[in-house]
């Protein structure tokens, strides 16, 4: 395969536009593709017809047939227009990088939600795109961006076809988002805090949830090696309970129909009472990724929301401190540290410690013993920090969602300062 990318004069430095090449190659290579070469041309506008201008991609063409290219992949999404265009010019399969990255998580999801969410975003990006080269809608044939080879007549019936199923996975998703906003809310009713673990694709998110809470979310040096999210419970030292959710990473230019499919699985992240931010920060680009993690927040409508910031990969700085307390001045809240080594790992529980507590209200109750019941009912929602069992009434000096602390009142005998 072939990597087209543009500098757009009014966008684009020429870093820019080499190291969004170079994460187009990753993807590529993620999706299980050969890259045998790429070419960029410096422009002042994309053009209407081609994207890139007639002469250069003449020229392209020509490279590709001798280098026995089948596919190539713009780095920008292209009209419908536009790919018709250039795979008559090119001859052969003309992706962009929003398929390339639909066609990854396509590999990669899971769940039922999942794979109904990517079909649909697929297939939304496909029908207007429906061509002689994507032809029937088959898979069977493999390859990426549900390549087939039959011809023009079939067109019109696989445009209907494809009209069928998106109204069809539309009605199933519903469906399977009822269900899933019924698991949230059995969650929910345990009131423990919950904080989501967002981040740039590939910047470690499920080795530290691993990490953490000894989960088993497949880690591995691939883009968005997870697609579903995955929660687990998480004790702190200070026995406050955390549900942690890892998600899907996100990446820069993420295509707007997959934000969108992906709504309601980045629910989770919307509704957490914190965000832990991963960055990689062994990665030179970790700025712009960090600024592309906030512009997807910002789409999903978190933004805003109180955050963490976690410097991780420090292990593989070589000796590049300086980059580190650049950020660390930045986000003097942040933590450094490794999720693989578990260096600076203390001072992360700390730091979710005392960011979660704001949200909890601090009382101390005396509970009689006979009432088991509401003592179970305190250690289910609170944070316990202290019991005594010993005198007439047991005591307890708890933290506490404040909308819980009514149910309590009767048995609640001072307020405690928050430390
Ligand atoms: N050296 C080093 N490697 C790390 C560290 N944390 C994660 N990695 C590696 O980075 C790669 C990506 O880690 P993941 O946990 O899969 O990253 P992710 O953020 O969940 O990625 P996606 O799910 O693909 O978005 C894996 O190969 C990890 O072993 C770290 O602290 N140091
Ligand atoms: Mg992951």
């Amino acid at each position: 395969m072939f990597l087209v990318g543009v500098e757009l004069k009014s966008r684009n430095n020429d870093q820019d536009s080499d190291d969004s090449l170079e994460e187009l190659s990753e993807l590529a290579v993620t999706a299980g593709a050969e890259v045998v070469g790429d070419g960029t041309q410096k422009l002042a506008a994309p053009c209407a017809t081609t994207f890139i201008g007639k002469g250069k991609a003449d020229e392209f063409a020509r490279h590709c047939r001798s280098a026995d290219v089948d596919t190539v992949i713009f780095d920008d999404e292209l009209s419908p227009a536009q790919s018709r265009n250039l795979e008559k010019v090119f001859n052969c399969k003309v992706l962009d990088r929003t398929s390339l990255i639909l066609d990854i998580f396509a590999q990669r999801a899971r769940t039922r939600e999942g794979k109904l969410q990517i079909e649909l975003a697929q297939l939304q990006h496909l029908l207007p795109r429906l061509t002689g080269f994507w032809g029937h809608l088959s898979r069977q044939k493999g390859g990426i961006g549900m390549r087939g080879g039959e011809g023009e007549t079939q067109l019109e019936t696989d445009r209907r076809r494809v009209q069928d199923r998106i109204a069809r996975i539309s009605r199933d998703l519903e469906t399977v988002r009822r269900q899933r906003s019924t698991q949230r809310q059995a969650r929910q009713r345990n009131h423990w805090a919950l904080a989501s673990i967002v981040g740039y694709t590939n910047a470690g998110k499920s080795t530290l949830l691993n990490m953490l809470t000894g989960a088993d979310v497949l880690a591995e040096n691939k883009l968005f090696a997870t697609l579903d999210p995955t929660t687990r419970r998480l004790r702190l030292p200070t026995n406050q309970n955390v549900l942690l959710t890892d998600t899907v990473g996100f990446i820069r230019k993420l295509p707007h129909g997959l934000v969108e499919a992906f709504k309601a699985t980045l629910e989770e992240v919307v509704q957490a009472d914190l965000l832990v931010h991963v960055a990689d920060v062994s990665h030179p680009q970790a700025n712009d990724q960090i600024q592309s993690v906030d512009a997807v927040l910002k789409e999903i409508g978190a933004e805003g929301k109180p955050t963490l910031m976690v410097f991780n990969k420090i292990d593989q700085l070589n000796g590049n401190q300086s980059v580190l307390s650049g950020f660390l001045e930045r986000y003097p809240h942040g933590v450094a540290l490794s999720a693989t080594t578990g260096e600076g790992l203390p001072s992360l529980l700390a730091q979710l410690g005392s960011q979660l507590r704001p949200i909890r209200e601090f009382i101390e109750l005396a509970v009689p013993h006979e009432q088991a019941g509401v003592i179970a009912r305190l250690h289910e929602v609170a944070q316990v920090v202290e019991r005594h069992y010993d005198g007439r009434t047991a005591r307890f000096k708890a933290r506490i969602p404040p909308h819980l602390r009514e149910e309590f009142a009767p048995f609640v005998v001072r307020e405690l300062q928050t430390a």
